[in-house]
């Protein structure tokens, strides 16, 4: 019954991707800059939708250049990647009829950019996964919005207008949010936007579910169900807790000791510099070497090593990823497996 988890037992080392309209801010909103991951900013910020979905439209990775990112990870010594096809700000990296808010309808770029990374990925020979935030939605209505009242590092001119707002709710800032409820968001976004995900891109390794704030076992089976599209698929841990443990576990930024290894397999996802999505002011780069050690320890605890990278607002991988991944490749050459 394990079959299906053979490759990624074997893998071991993979590539995260963080990308969408986030990278276009950058983690500035108004002059300040704001904290945590960058692509949190609508959330941290807490910037309406009208203003969020503006962003879109100045969104035009030009220099996007799907072969390059494949090969990058492929020189890496990386074996799979996954990138987000839709992260909390529910944007959807991909052509979609379940939500106007896609990058083929709502940005002047105007075309799916998973397609071109699934043909890479094919060609190279490395396995393809989808990151979907299945809970968490701020902007398709009825989403779920985790509280984090605290906007870090500046005020909000409408803060007394957010905090009222927030204060009856589950953390959304905008009425605009609430136009919907929950189960109708999971029926007409995410279910359907999970089968475009699964039916659309050729074989899709793995289903990586992200944050399941105020999910039900009810909205997770329906989400489960749609799996059956891809019979071999490997899935996390975070559909929901406790009854969906899914493949594997997914440790966030730690490497876990091996007194605390249950048996079960894992996946440390870890960023580079600071943050998941791309900030242009975050240079605080993990050194090569460091990034050697973090992949034999987890090699060698039989976990795998899920890499980020953010790429930019134009689709360009930031200088000190390359740099480390380029690093990684040259150690790997020497001492890693063919
Ligand atoms: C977290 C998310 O909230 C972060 O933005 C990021 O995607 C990380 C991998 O998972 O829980």
């Amino acid at each position: 019954q394990d079959q299906h988890m053979k490759w990624w037992r074997e893998a071991r080392f993979g590539m995260f991707i963080h990308w969408g309209v986030y990278a276009q801010l950058a983690g500035n909103w108004q002059g300040h800059q704001i904290g945590r991951g960058g692509e949190w900013i609508m959330n941290r910020g807490k910037i309406s939708v009208a203003d969020y979905q503006q962003v879109a439209q100045s969104f035009n990775p030009v220099k996007y250049d799907a072969d390059a990112w494949v090969k990058a990870a492929k020189d890496a010594g990386m074996k799979y990647i996954v990138i987000t096809a839709k992260h909390h700000d529910g944007f959807a990296m991909f052509k979609s009829g379940a939500s106007k808010w896609n990058i083929a309808d709502a940005t002047p770029y105007g075309k799916d950019v998973l397609k071109p990374l699934a043909a890479a990925c094919k060609k190279y020979g490395l396995k393809l996964g989808f990151y979907y935030s299945q809970a968490q939605d701020w902007n398709n209505p009825g989403g779920a919005a985790a509280r984090k009242v605290t906007s870090e590092g500046w005020a909000n001119p409408d803060s007394a207008k957010i905090d009222a707002y927030t204060k009856d709710n589950t953390g959304h800032w905008d009425p605009a949010q609430t136009s919907a409820t929950m189960g109708e968001y999971i029926d007409k976004v995410a279910v359907p936007q999970v089968k475009e995900l699964l039916s659309n891109y050729g074989d899709v390794a793995v289903l990586w579910w992200d944050t399941p704030t105020n999910m039900t076992d009810e909205f997770a089976k329906k989400l489960q169900a749609v799996l059956s599209l891809q019979p071999n698929i490997i899935t996390n841990d975070r559909l929901k807790r406790p009854n969906f443990p899914g493949d594997y576990k997914t440790p966030e930024q730690k490497i876990p000791a091996q007194s605390e290894l249950d048996g079960r397999d894992w996946e440390t996802c870890m960023t580079m510099n600071g943050t998941w999505g791309y900030k242009s002011y975050d240079n605080k780069w993990k050194s090569t070497e460091t990034l050697i050690r973090n992949l034999i320890d987890i090699a060698s605890k039989n976990g795998n090593y899920l890499l980020n990278v953010g790429p930019d607002a134009l689709g360009q991988f930031p200088q000190g990823s390359i740099e480390g991944l380029k690093g990684i490749g040259q150690w790997m050459k020497v001492n890693g497996e063919a």
